[in-house]
């Protein structure tokens, strides 16, 4: 849903990337940028002044790390800036000293109450807890039948009530009852919605929060309805004070003004995001992961402290040396191959890599740690020679390496094939390196160029 803002702020980066250093100058049209971008993608007015006002003070502020391009700082403070609004830290569901905790889930019409309330009923068994479902959405025909069809189907209890009885407040209170008889540690109440914020609503809602004290009143927003769902969150919290808010349909095309907006204009934490209409479309909000999917690049500054952390930058020095003069050797394929080890499990580290361009394909690459084993115990097999000459590697050869290492002549075959692979492709990386984005911070390691992601236009 941030696709649209995402291409808009990479283009901002990418121009910066071109610049010295940061100059008030060059600030100030990324600045304008940024903001048109962020207005466009809907994002309350207010937040936005807020958000450009931080980000120029700290641009020009001593904050700025010298080791990092003008790209960069700008993306790192942006980045923190977003995090800042959208709530910096997860925000759980809180629970009652005394059990059961009550949970009121309150909203326009059609929000994504009832679907929600059955999300979370599942989010919260599945975290081992108890909860017992009741519906007070009396007025609407078929609404407690909706919530009852959807307990049935996740195997979650309901309370229903006498036949008969229709009043609100007797159902939640005879449903917080029957928790406390039953041993339930939550009770999640499903109310009634309107189309507009009206005034027998409100009552009715505070009528229900002063007799069931409840620990979280959440309201659920449409995330397409964008600013009216803002707006409509801060009135129910002037009337009702909210603890929390559920943003539905985020998997919809919304611009994610709302997601971006509604925590600093309410003052209350996002906690849940509605990704589809099924139970299990129900995502615990983390303010991190969302500002780094807002900027299109995953979660790249720790990409950046990992491999700083792990990898010898004179050897990736000498490695490019060679690299670029041709003398790659099977002896630098597998120290290579112990140093890619050493960084953890590929998979991990693929996931922090920027979800654009040419990187998307490497999402689904799996790496068994086993094959890299098996990798480096064949090149152990290999005579010195051998390794610095590959192609001296004929079909007698193959087999007794494979007969040393305990593999096959088919592995040996798939080996020699990865490495003529690997070279070509590091070739091509390393043709781009020394200039680019992780190329100034860690000397001329052999990385892909992540400003040619960046850029979007790959290698
Ligand atoms: N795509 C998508 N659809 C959703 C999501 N959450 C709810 N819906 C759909 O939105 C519609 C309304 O959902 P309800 O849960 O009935 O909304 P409500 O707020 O209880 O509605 P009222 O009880 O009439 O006020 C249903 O068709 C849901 O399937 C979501 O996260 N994504
Ligand atoms: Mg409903």
């Amino acid at each position: 849903m941030f696709d649209s803002l995402s291409e808009k702020l990479q283009r901002v980066f990418k121009n910066l990337r071109g610049e010295g250093k940061l100059t008030p100058e060059n600030m100030e049209a990324a600045l304008r940028e940024i903001r048109v971008a962020l207005l466009e993608a809907d994002v309350h007015f207010k937040v936005v002044k807020q958000l450009i006002e931080n980000i120029k003070v700290k641009a020009m502020g001593q904050e700025v790390m010298s080791s990092l391009t003008p790209g960069q700082q700008v993306i790192k403070i942006v980045r923190d800036e977003l995090v800042e609004i959208l709530g910096k830290h997860q925000s759980r569901i809180r629970t009652a000293n005394e059990a059961p905790t009550v949970v009121m889930i309150v909203g326009l019409q059609g929000s994504g109450k009832t679907t929600s309330t059955a999300k979370l009923a599942r989010h919260l068994f599945k975290a081992s807890h108890n909860p017992l479902l009741v519906s007070v959405d009396v007025y609407r025909p078929a609404a407690r039948d909706q919530l009852k069809i959807l307990a049935r189907d996740l195997k979650i209890p309901i309370y229903e009530g006498e036949p008969g009885n229709n009043i609100p407040l007797e159902l939640a209170k005879g449903a917080r009852r029957e928790a406390i008889q039953t041993g339930k540690d939550f009770v999640l109440v499903d109310t009634a919605g309107r189309l507009h914020i009206d005034e027998d609503l409100m009552v009715e809602l505070q009528t229900l929060k002063e007799a069931l004290n409840p620990t979280e009143i959440l309201f659920v927003a449409d995330a397409m309805t964008g600013q009216d769902a803002v707006k409509s969150a801060d009135e129910f919290h002037k009337r009702l004070g909210i603890t929390g808010i559920v943003l539905t349909k985020m998997d919809g095309d919304a611009r994610g003004g709302a997601a971006l907006s509604i925590r600093q204009v309410t003052g209350q934490p996002l906690k849940f995001v509605g990704v589809g209409e099924k139970a299990d479309a129900l995502e615990a909000f983390h303010p991190e992961r969302v500002a780094s999917r807002i900027l299109g690049m995953g979660d790249v500054l720790s990409l950046i402290e990992k491999v700083q952390e792990q990898v010898d930058t004179k050897n990736a020095e000498e490695m490019q040396r060679k690299l670029l003069d041709d003398e790659f050797t099977l002896a630098d394929f597998r120290d290579q191959m112990k140093q890619l080890a050493k960084l953890g499990p590929l998979e991990s580290l693929l996931g922090m890599m920027p979800n654009i361009g040419p990187m998307k394909q490497l999402k689904d690459v799996k790496v068994d740690p086993k094959e890299m084993t098996r990798v480096i115990a064949i090149i152990d097999s290999m005579t010195p020679h051998e390794r610095s000459n590959h192609m001296v590697i004929n079909g007698p050869r193959r087999r007794r390496i494979a007969k040393g290492s305990g593999t096959t002549v088919q592995e040996v075959n798939n080996l020699l094939k990865q490495y003529a692979q690997a070279r070509k492709m590091m070739k091509s990386f390393t043709g781009g390196m020394g200039k680019g984005f992780l190329g100034k911070r860690l000397g001329k390691m052999k990385m892909p160029d992540l400003d040619s992601f960046l850029k979007g236009g790959g290698f």
